[in-house]
């Protein structure tokens, strides 16, 4: 039998994945997480959000939040939790409308929780992409150009994947799908060719709340010990323990940066706008909203 269809019969003869509930269920409508000693980041866009300058610590960097504006603070919407949430005014043949930037402190294992929504009459652009949240570690000169960078996307056009690239390290930004084709991981998602997922996440659904969030630890400098995890809705889709996340040159990368931005490789086919919400960044799995 081949492996791909081994793979399908697994997958077919696979118990339903469970939602796993998490340090959100101990706050009904995540009211109070933001102090819990786990918690790195909390932004549920309740407040306005805190800006920062340009890599510096405290607050959002890169973007204005401003009515009318790519990205704005709304309460037109049922948020996530909470009463208000983040807007992207996505415009006909733009690629993005805004990207946020937030230093985190340097830890070696990080989870990055949020949620998103697109509109109920939502098209996706057609093609590459899109990228939605990105977790960096070590040095950074641009999102692609990264000792570390883990992306979670929103591939082709529905399904959530996450990703690794390590651009300033010896498997280089493109050695990934290699290094997981070496190891006989084939794709069950995307169609792509991409090896990340073990199984099929929710689709994204236009106008309903989708939750994501994804996990990095990184391996010891030069060994293949790292861990990328990703669950959507709760369910775990992705996990992965056996990752080379730093090699022997890096071995004070720590995972320090989080970025939030919606990227449409092939640009908006209309006028359209999405949303976020409840971003949590913490050293311990978060899980979805517990209903307050
Ligand atoms: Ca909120």
């Amino acid at each position: 039998m081949t492996t791909v269809k081994t793979l399908v019969l697994l997958l077919a003869l696979a118990p339903p994945v469970e939602v796993e509930e998490g340090l959100a269920a101990k706050y009904p409508g995540d009211v109070g997480l933001r102090d819990d000693p786990s918690v790195l980041l909390f932004e549920d866009f309740e407040q306005e959000p805190k800006k920062a300058a340009w890599m510096k610590p405290g607050g959002w960097f890169d973007q204005e939040f401003k009515p009318g504006s790519g990205c704005e603070v709304t309460d037109q919407v049922p948020a996530a939790a909470g009463k208000r949430c983040l807007q992207f005014n996505l415009k006909k043949s733009k690629q993005g409308s805004g990207g946020m930037f937030h230093l985190v402190k340097p830890v070696d294992t990080l989870y990055f929780r949020y949620y998103r929504m697109f509109e109920k009459e939502w098209e996706w652009p057609k093609g590459y992409g899109p990228h939605d949240g990105m977790v960096f570690g070590g040095t950074w000169d641009a999102p692609t150009k990264t000792d570390l960078s883990i992306y979670v996307d929103f591939w082709q056009s529905a399904d959530t994947v996450a990703r690794i690239a390590t651009a300033k390290q010896k498997i280089g930004y493109d050695g990934w799908n290699d290094w997981l084709k070496k190891r006989d991981r084939l794709a069950p998602v995307g169609g792509n060719g991409f090896a990340w997922n073990r199984s099929k996440p929710d689709k994204i659904e236009p106008g309903k709340w989708h939750c994501v969030e994804v996990m990095v630890k990184l391996s010891a400098p030069g060994k293949e010990d790292g861990a990328v995890r990703l669950w959507v809705n709760g369910k775990l889709v992705s996990e992965y323990s056996d990752l080379p996340l730093r090699d022997e040159n890096h071995p004070d990368l720590l995972l320090n940066m989080i970025f939030l931005a919606p990227y449409f490789h092939p640009g908006s086919p209309k006028d359209q706008v999405h949303w976020a919400d409840q971003i949590v960044v913490a050293t311990r799995y978060v899980g979805p909203v517990r209903k307050p």
